[in-house]
């Protein structure tokens, strides 16, 4: 945090930033420090366009106490002890004790398997740093986003980034960088909705979980490593076939971890399989397209443009599929015009 500014310590803004909500190609789902979100490999992602989150952040003298409405429900017990976390930092950074209010719209589907947590705390750390007078590099962003939710460090680079897994104890170099634009490989993203049941167990949770007791743990995070450079020669390479092998195969590896835990994670419901099943048949076919699922239900199926009608006709027809949104790549998190009226 060497390089971080502090513009006018007594002077705070209100401030509104826009994050995108990311997909992982290879995954994050094991940490070395679950207090500061360390993760035990590095992980690729892709983002998304505008399925993310919207926060405002003012901070105020008259507030007792941090204030956040989330699609105006207050926030929960549980997101609050991360919003403080990260709020603290700024605070400390900045010299300030002032509380803040704050707002957030999510354009993404809680709780489904699509990690709104990492478009919303990219969008906080954004927001929330500006407002009280941080100018923060690229790199101390995705640390601070980082602290609120592991995968938010992801949704601050935005367009192909890979997380660095670092070695530093205070987390100072674990932070993901955009290692191609989103015009490298304009692929369309399919989200194949599965059911409307919030999932029963976080991701938070979850990989605690999956961390300390399943047996296949420690050679899922040694495919980790292998995979995030396998997938990054196929992203540079626009290997769709090369692409598909790594990325099905980490998330079907990441999948299986979860159900080897003890007690077991399931997150498939039958039209999670039956979508597996036909993106491979679509290949098989010559379709360019391959899927990925996080902790959730629902599928993220990437598919090249010429390929995406097809191949989204074929998912909504499925049994059991709510609805398949499309949408394209795009950057990482802006500020935006308004937040200071
Ligand atoms: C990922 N997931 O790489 C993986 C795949 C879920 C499955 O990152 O505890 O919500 O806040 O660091 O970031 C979800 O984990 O967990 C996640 P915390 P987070 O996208």
């Amino acid at each position: 945090m060497s390089n971080m500014q502090v513009t006018n310590s007594s002077t705070t803004l209100r401030s509104a930033a826009f994050a995108p909500s990311n997909i992982a190609l290879t995954k994050y789902w094991g940490k070395r420090d679950a207090r500061l979100n360390l993760p035990l490999a590095p992980s690729l992602s892709v983002a998304l366009a505008e399925l993310g989150s919207l926060t405002i952040v003012q901070p105020a003298a008259d507030l007792v106490e941090d204030v956040m409405l989330v699609d105006d429900k207050p926030l929960d017990d549980a997101g609050m002890v991360k919003l403080r976390r990260v709020l603290d930092i700024i605070r400390q950074k900045s010299g300030s004790t002032l509380y803040a209010g704050l707002r957030s719209v999510n354009t993404v589907p809680a709780a489904r398997g699509l990690a709104s947590s990492a478009s919303a705390f990219a969008a906080l750390a954004l927001a929330a740093s500006h407002a009280y007078g941080l100018q923060l590099s690229p790199q101390e962003l995705s640390v601070l986003a980082r602290t609120g939710s592991g995968s938010a460090s992801r949704s601050t680079a935005g367009g192909f980034a890979l997380w660095h897994q670092g070695q530093a104890e205070d987390g100072s170099d674990s932070f993901a960088e955009q290692i191609l634009p989103p015009e490298h490989w304009p692929l369309r993203l399919l989200i194949a909705r599965v059911c409307d049941e919030r999932k029963a167990v976080s991701s938070t949770r979850g990989m605690a979980q999956a961390d300390t007791k399943s047996l296949l743990f420690a050679a899922w995070i040694d495919q980790c490593q292998r995979d995030v450079v396998d997938c990054r020669a196929a992203l540079e390479a626009k290997n769709m076939r090369k692409l598909a092998d790594i990325v099905e195969g980490n998330a079907l590896a990441m999948h299986a971890t979860m159900m080897a835990a003890r007690p077991p994670l399931l997150y498939w419901r039958p039209a999670t399989i039956a979508v597996m099943h036909t993106v491979r048949q679509l290949r098989s076919e010559g379709a360019d397209c391959c899927f990925t699922i996080d902790a959730g239900s629902s599928v993220v199926v990437l598919v090249e443009p010429q390929d995406a009608r097809p191949v989204a006709d074929a998912l909504a027809a499925i049994d059991g599929i709510e609805e398949v949104i499309q949408t394209r790549i795009g950057g990482g998190a802006r500020l935006l015009p308004g937040g200071q009226d």
